[in-house]
């Protein structure tokens, strides 16, 4: 089936509710004006893993597990999401080049992406060239790396090549799609300042508009 998504948006939208209903519909009503939408705990803790499939239907499906746990559990993990059409996986890096080539391994068809810097400071921001060089040696397909740290987010690109960057922070956490696009992000992850909106259709479409206006 053709999914209505729009493959030159940059925006992957964060779906961070609770609620099926809420979440479909948000993903029905959306799914034509991003690139992706990302799920993360909340959606999955109240409805169950079965949600991946259906709101798959709409977009592609990028979940967003962050695993971090040693080869064999994040393998496990892995192949059980794999089971329900999800596009796309997030791993942590930190874990280490094992734990990485085990999620790739086991991927099948999605896209995996590993974490090599945050929206926060934090403890990897001292290591996240050794990050970058894991992940490109596990052969994910992408990197998350912070969009409201843009020089951080640069340095990132830098040591990167031409690997897909995506990148969260921009609304509610203070970032700019402009400057991230600019330091090297291709998608842009953004949940709040679109899922709070009155409108959230008009708020994307905002975003659509600025991303492309580069
Ligand atoms: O736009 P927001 O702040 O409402 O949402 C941002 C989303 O990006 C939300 O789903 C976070 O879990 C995620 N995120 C961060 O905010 N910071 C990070 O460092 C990493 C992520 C992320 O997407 O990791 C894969």
């Amino acid at each position: 089936m053709d999914l209505p998504t729009m493959e030159d948006s940059k925006i992957i939208f964060a779906l961070d509710v609770y609620d099926r209903d809420t979440g479909i519909e948000l993903a029905k009503n959306l799914a034509d004006q991003v690139f992706a939408i990302k799920v993360n705990w909340p959606i999955i803790l109240e409805n169950g893993i079965k949600i991946i499939s259906e709101l798959s239907k709409y977009s592609k499906i990028i979940c967003d597990f962050k695993l971090a746990d040693v080869e064999n559990t994040d393998k496990l993990i892995t192949e059980k999401v794999a089971q329900y059409g999800a596009w796309g996986i997030i791993s942590h890096a930190f874990t280490g080049i094992k734990s990485l080539r085990a999620v790739v391994k086991s991927a099948g068809q999605m896209k995996v992406f590993s974490v090599v810097s945050m929206s926060q400071e934090s403890y990897i921001d001292n290591v996240y060239d050794k990050l970058v060089d894991d992940s490109l040696k596990a052969g994910v397909f992408g990197l998350v790396a912070p969009a409201n740290r843009p020089d951080r987010l640069k340095k990132i690109r830098d040591i990167s090549g031409d690997i897909k960057i995506i990148a969260p922070g921009v609304g509610a956490q203070g970032g700019n799609i402009i400057s991230a696009i600019m330091a090297g992000a291709d998608y842009i992850i953004i949940g709040r300042s679109i899922y709070d909106s009155p409108d959230p259709i008009g708020a994307i479409k905002k975003f659509n508009d600025e991303a492309t206006k580069l």
